[in-house]
């Protein structure tokens, strides 16, 4: 059931002071209490509004800088059916990023002006994009380890409180479950290869083992958004719940790939049912989200050069809308397309 009840309230409402935090306010966590969705019309209050900008824009940047780290090996996949699949892969992950920028959008946020902010240094993303990709064994382990702990944080997205977040997650969901198939596909052929190849697969379980288990965020101690999300039911599951929930299904997996996880106190605890992990270096995760991981900057260069590299396709769009829409813009959007074409192939 939809909260259209809520459209005729509409955001004027936030003017009224005394409501917020009282009636309104009261009836919106019942609707969320009901499992009801909130929908872009419905009323609000501004800081459920922030979080799911701040959150679903997060995940946009993440979307969209995640793929640098596996697009450096198009050009050199070990096969053309590795490398079509991995092309399908990476455009995957940009599609994402384009629909959740659309259901930022619809939180009255522009797409311009979140690019923007991803540009000038100023969002986060996931800590995770910062970790550098040496051979054909790390696109095997994001795979398995980084979309495979991505559907584990997403899946419960899908019954998020608001409708547009919850409705993009469900085909991203789908996606990402191809997407951690191909990596643990890869991950299982060089553990059936030879010597070096095995070794190539444990190398790449080295590296990506703990950062994919920061992925799921700080501690539930140290987690600032996690208790008001819970409530809102933009979250479903703590971040330490998450992440207990993908150690106890990929310790197995590393078992059935003959390779270990690089911990030395992992354990498995029968009366909890559950493997207990070592401590996690949180130093290492704040370094990553100050800027200063091991590709932060290369990662934000990327970006940068591919926006600017992408100016022209984007002034030919907006070209071509003037001319469909029969307005007086066409002339001056086509000859602002020439002067920025001359300028780039001068
Ligand atoms: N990296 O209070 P909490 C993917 C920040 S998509 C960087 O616990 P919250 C697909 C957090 O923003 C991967 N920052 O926050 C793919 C907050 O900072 P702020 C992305 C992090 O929101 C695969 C502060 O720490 N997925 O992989 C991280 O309640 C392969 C305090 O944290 C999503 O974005 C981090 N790992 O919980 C693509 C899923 N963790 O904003 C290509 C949606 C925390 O106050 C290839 N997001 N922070 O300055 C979420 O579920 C939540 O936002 C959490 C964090 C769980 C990530």
């Amino acid at each position: 059931m939809y909260t259209q009840g809520l459209d005729s309230l509409g955001k004027d409402c936030l003017r009224d002071e005394a409501q917020v935090g009282g009636a309104l306010e009261r009836r919106f966590q019942a609707h969320i209490d009901a499992e009801d969705k909130i929908e872009p019309k419905d009323w609000m209050p501004d800081a459920y509004r922030r979080t799911l900008v701040r959150q679903i824009s997060q995940h946009a940047h993440s979307e969209i800088v995640g793929m640098l780290p596996e697009g450096n090996w198009i050009t050199r996949a070990p096969s053309l059916l590795r490398k079509a699949i991995l092309i399908a892969k990476v455009q995957d992950e940009g599609g994402h990023g384009a629909y959740l920028y659309s259901a930022t959008e619809t939180l009255g946020v522009s797409r311009d002006e979140l690019v923007g902010q991803l540009l000038e240094g100023k969002a986060k993303y996931s800590s995770i994009f910062n970790y550098p990709t040496p051979t054909w064994a790390d696109v095997g382990a994001i795979g398995w380890l980084v979309d495979g702990a991505a559907i584990m944080n997403q899946i419960p997205l899908c019954r998020c409180s608001y409708g547009p977040y919850a409705r993009a997650m469900v085909r991203i969901c789908k996606e990402e479950s191809f997407h951690q198939r191909q990596g643990y596909d890869i991950m299982l052929r060089l553990s059936r290869g030879t010597p070096a190849q095995k070794d190539m697969a444990q190398q790449a379980l080295n590296r990506w083992w703990w950062p994919s288990l920061m992925m799921f965020g700080p501690p539930d101690a140290d987690s600032k958004h996690g208790v008001q999300s819970m409530r809102w039911k933009i979250k479903r599951f703590t971040n330490d719940e998450l992440r207990q929930k993908f150690v106890d299904f990929t310790v197995p997996q590393a078992e059935f790939l003959g390779i270990r996880v690089p911990d030395p106190q992992l354990s498995w605890d029968p009366a909890a049912g559950h493997y207990r992990h070592g401590p996690i270096d949180w130093n290492e995760f704040e370094q990553v989200l100050k800027g200063n991981g091991p590709c932060n900057r290369e990662r934000l260069e990327a970006r940068r050069r591919a926006h600017e590299e992408g100016r022209w396709v984007r002034d030919a769009a907006v070209a071509w809308a003037a001319k469909r829409a029969g307005s007086a813009a066409p002339r001056a959007a086509l000859t602002l397309l020439r002067r920025n074409h001359e300028r780039r192939y001068a």
